[in-house]
Parts: structure tokens; sequence; C-alpha cells
């Protein structure tokens, strides 16, 4: 199945080569490519995580998503140190609804539409939880828009590269990545454009599908948190704390 849908992705890459970047798909090899408009205005956006980025990034504090999430967002599991962001899994203090607590950041703006997006991170190893990497607009009418780059803990070994389009999920796709993402920061992007998205590890196409694909602009999100969902994450232990890194995100706009 995985052999078919990569050696699809090959072919449909071919009429495409030479518009997609072909390591570190920053601003300047996107300009390359000639994917992006040549002024300014579609310059890279590198947010480099130095310390917390309040004019473009909030932090999730004191809510939970609820359904598959077994947690309470708190501001207390993100924090900045030495240019890594660390999102924290916790055990909520006595008398709290919740057991556990997760680390959410997620930029201000639901205006980040087509364009290659890269984050440098090392997911948490663990049964039963999830660090991500996410474009995300929960204010669609037709339901939500979003792109997903998320390691399951239960196998660091695996990536799961999936999209939704008006809600509705693509049913995912498990990219094997040859090495433990959990022992070392790598790159992981994502080239969305209206008629299709390629994932890249460490700049090197990995996994590319077309078709109805998301439209909708949204917010860059990042998110480490414990699941209520054994059949897909394995049941948690309840071991904590738990930490998920990022180095930095970016993000380089398509030209109109
Ligand atoms: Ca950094």
């Amino acid at each position: 199945m995985k052999k078919s849908i990569i050696a699809l992705s090959l072919l449909m890459s071919l009429s495409f080569m030479n518009c997609v970047p072909n390591y570190k798909a920053n601003a300047t090899e996107l300009k390359k490519s000639n994917l992006i408009c040549e002024n300014t205005q579609c310059e890279e956006r590198r947010f480099d995580f130095n310390e917390h980025d309040y004019k473009n990034f909030y932090i999730s504090d004191g809510w939970s998503n609820g359904g598959g999430f077994n947690c309470i967002w708190r501001k207390n599991n993100v924090s900045f140190k030495n240019g890594i962001m660390t999102l924290k899994i916790d055990k909520e203090p006595e008398g709290s609804s919740y057991s556990y607590s997760g680390g959410e950041y997620f930029s201000n703006d639901a205006t980040y539409g087509y364009g290659y997006y890269s984050v440098r991170m090392k997911p948490i190893k663990n049964d039963g939880v999830v660090s991500s990497f996410f474009t995300y607009n929960e204010n669609s009418s037709g339901g939500a828009h979003e792109i997903d780059i998320e390691f399951t803990g239960k196998d660091t070994t695996k990536v799961e590269f999936n999209y939704f389009t008006d809600g509705i999920s693509a049913g995912g796709f498990i990219y094997d990545l040859g090495f433990d993402a959990s022992l070392d920061f790598h790159e992981y992007g994502f080239l969305w454009l209206p008629d299709s998205i390629t994932w890249y590890v460490d700049g090197k196409e990995a996994i590319k599908t077309s078709g109805k694909v998301p439209s909708i602009p949204g917010r860059i999100s990042m998110n480490a948190w414990p699941g209520n969902a054994p059949g897909w994450l394995k049941p948690f232990d309840g071991k904590t704390p738990l930490t998920a890194e990022y180095d930095w995100v970016s993000y380089t706009p398509l030209s109109k």
C-alpha cells in the first residue's frame, strides 16, 4: 500500500520536479523554483522560538479540546530556553477535573494559506501521546480545513501526514522515517498548493497527494497531548513529565 502511494507520488511529481524545492525549501530555494513571487511581500517568515512571540503566537491555557484529548491546556507547559520551545505533558494537581495537562502554541492570525511550511522538532516517545505541527482553521462553516504532521509516541520511527477539507479526513498517510524522530531534531515540512500537498522529511519528498485539498487559510499550530484513543495511540501509561521540542517554524507564501 505504502509502496504504491510512493510510486504514485513519484510519478505525479515528475511533471512537477522543476518546481519543487530540492532541499531545505527555504525562501531562497522556493524563489529558485518560481513557486513564490519575487517581491518582498513573499519573503519567508521564520519563527525562531527564542522567547514567547506574543505578537504572532498564543499559548493555550485553561481549556480542553475534549473528544480524544485527555488533558487541559496549561500555559506553564509551554517554555522557551536556549532557542528551543518545549511543549510539556504533565500531571494536574489534586482537585482538577483533568488528570493531565498538555501544551499548545498557535498563531494569532488564521491567515496562513498556500505555501511552504517547515518545522524543526523532536517529538515525544511514549505510548498514548501525540506531538504535532499543523495548520488549522476551525471557523469554516463547512468544517475544518487542516494539514497535519503528527507523531504518535508509540512509534516515533514513523510520522503521520493527513489533511481535512470541509471537516473530512483524507484518511492519513503513514510514512516510515528510517530513523527514530525522538532522538534528534529533524525538519518536517509540506508544500500546500491549490491542487496538491507534498510532505517533506529533511528536505526530501516523502508523500504527495492531490485532489480536494484544503483551501481556507488557517493558524500555524503545535501541540503535545495525551489521548483517549487507545486504538490509534495505545493507552497512555501516565508517565510525566514528557516534552516535545521545537527549534523553529517557517512559512513561505506562494505567489498569487
Ligand atoms: Ca530556535
